[in-house]
């Protein structure tokens, strides 16, 4: 049974769980320390095409990597590569390969078109791109705008077959004079982009001691299956985005300290999933809501495939209590046979701050979890900005070494986003219990999560405002069974203008990436609601009937 904790004076909470120590290691060195006791396990696999490799042929292949990148690429310490791969096992050796070689690595999602793209790596000049043949197209058009551009690495490829391109494998196959750099752990190695509580995507420095200090806050015995034990063998199925800082960190750089075998799909398809399932038997699942939905939901889903399944972790969006328990009713199991986890956690911290412990009440399904060792929390009000107590909802900060440097080249919001005394503010609503649960139940920030993916409104508005005839538009997201939310736009032509639905709706389609697409449709208003500053009041929408369609 759980304890009720103590809760100050101020509210200002504690982990229950005491402090880890915040190391000095590269990112890289610590997710590979112990790879030399378990060279010839499996590491990483592609579900769909069986390419595999085991740790010691990893950690050969990522040294390779970061020699040539260094010597052959002539790639500085610090300076950025941008990744657009799927995930593939590759995908493990760019990344760590990169870092090695003290590279700083900023990644975006392959569905994203070539303005998304350009627009994320020109912010923070990236010199080199690694991807997949589908995509060096649009590598090469998009390094048209990039400044000192060293050149683009295809993934997949054997060898120099096209100038300015560099097959990886050759990369690999040669030997390169490359003089690796002592990387300082307070360094910054990822740039993933967030658009945080406002405005558009940014770019959140992470240092190794950022990323390094989560993974250790995260394997501390209370949340974990073996109780700290490592080594077991554990098959691990994903599908969250390796280009997302859960899929990152919270999930790759989690299981491959491990030595688990990670089984991954590029694409997701139900089909290929269900063979995943049949065929490697994996003990533990990471999902986001969408995907916990289909396997509770699917009628191609039999409880027969999920036998080997003994723990679930689910995060990135809010998830149902309903949803948790509906699963349970299909795969006719307890919560002690399943273990369904919840992880919450900000690109902006690395990304987890809470989790639920790997055994935790019944009664506490829905939960977010408690606080990781070394952070600490708030929950304040919405009004008067105090510390709150149990069971009283308002906006949660939260601190600890897990939270970001800052955005790149962005001093304002940083400052908006990092007050004084180091708290992070994160534009969830939510509220904690007596024994330090806690529970998300709503969002101030303008952000839209559809199946786990951010989407900014303000992208979506400023594309809908390139059209002449339009005045003012909000872009919102809605409740929707599957996706969770889906962007809806709130247009106000001009007089005597008649854009239609469809036009909005395509423009947007042509120039975003597919789950920024207005799935939601098109509604037209006389007028947007703002406050007094003029900033669109986003929230207004979701909760009321007097924003309704009037077209
Ligand atoms: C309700 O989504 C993430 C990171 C998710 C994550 C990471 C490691 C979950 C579990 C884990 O172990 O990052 P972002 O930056 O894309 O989105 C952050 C936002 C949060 O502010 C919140 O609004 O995503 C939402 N969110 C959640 N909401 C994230 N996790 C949850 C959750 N419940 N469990």
């Amino acid at each position: 049974a759980t304890q009720t904790a103590p809760v100050l004076e101020t509210n200002l909470l504690n982990s229950l769980y005491g402090e880890v120590a915040v190391g000095n290691e590269t990112l890289t060195d610590h997710v590979f320390k112990d790879v030399n006791l378990w060279p010839s396990a499996p590491c990483v696999t592609c579900g769909t095409s069986g390419r595999s490799y085991d740790y010691g042929m990893m950690q050969l292949m990522i040294e390779r990597c970061a020699a040539a990148l260094s010597g052959h690429l002539k790639l500085s310490p610090g300076e950025r590569i941008g990744l657009i791969l799927p995930n593939i096992p590759e995908f493990v050796v760019l990344i760590h390969g990169a870092m090695k070689a003290g590279l700083v690595v900023t990644f975006a999602n392959p569905l994203y078109t070539s303005d998304e793209v350009r627009r994320q790596f020109a912010d923070c000049n990236v010199k080199a791109i690694a991807t997949i043949e589908m995509f060096i197209p649009m590598a090469s058009e998009v390094s048209k705008s990039l400044k000192d551009y060293k050149g683009t690495i295809w993934v997949g490829g054997d060898d120099d077959k096209v100038t300015g391109i560099h097959g990886l494998r050759s990369l690999l196959m040669a030997d390169h004079d490359a003089d690796l750099p002592d990387v300082d752990a307070n360094d910054v190695c990822l740039i993933p982009y967030s658009s945080g509580t406002t405005g558009l995507p940014k770019g959140v420095m992470l240092t190794h001691k950022n990323l390094v200090s989560n993974l250790k806050q995260v394997q501390t015995p209370k949340f974990m299956k073996y109780d700290g034990e490592k080594g077991k063998g554990d098959v691990i199925l994903t599908v969250p985005p390796f280009f997302h800082i859960y899929g990152f960190n919270g999930i790759l750089n989690y299981n491959l300290i491990l030595g688990y075998h990670i089984v991954s799909l590029p694409k997701f398809t139900p089909d290929d999933y269900i063979k995943c399932l049949i065929e490697y038997q994996p003990s533990t699942l990471f999902v986001v809501p969408s995907l916990l939905t289909f396997l509770a939901t699917h009628p191609s889903v039999k409880k027969e495939y999920l036998q080997s399944v003994d723990s679930i972790m689910v995060g990135a969006a809010p998830t149902t209590e309903s949803m948790l328990e509906k699963f349970l009713l299909k795969v006719e199991k307890t919560k002690d046979q399943i273990k369904l986890l919840q992880g919450y956690g900000m690109t902006e911290s690395s990304p987890v701050t809470l989790l639920t412990p790997y055994i935790y009440p019944y009664e506490k399904i829905g939960s977010i979890g408690q606080l990781v060792p070394s952070t600490q929390a708030r929950v304040i009000s919405l009004t008067t900005g105090e510390s709150l107590g149990p069971h009283e909802s308002g906006e949660l900060l939260l601190r600890g070494p897990q939270v970001m440097k800052g955005y790149w080249n962005n001093e304002e919001a940083t400052k908006e986003t990092i007050d004084n005394d180091g708290w992070l503010h994160t534009g969830d609503i939510g509220y904690y219990d007596k024994e330090h649960f806690f529970y998300i139940v709503d969002r101030t920030k303008e952000l839209i999560k559809v199946k786990g993916n951010q989407v900014s409104p303000t992208e979506i508005e400023s594309i809908i405002m390139e059209h002449p005839e339009v005045a003012d538009v909000a872009v919102v997201g809605m409740p929707d069974a599957l996706a969770g939310e889906v962007p809806k736009a709130f247009v106000v032509l001009k007089p005597d203008h008649k854009l239609t639905e469809k036009q909005i709706i395509d423009n947007v389609a042509q120039k975003l990436a597919k789950y920024k697409h207005l799935a939601g449709g098109v509604a037209f208003l006389d007028a947007i609601p703002r406050n007094a500053a003029g900033k669109i009041m986003h929230h207004v929408f979701g909760e009321s009937e007097k924003w309704a369609d009037k077209s």
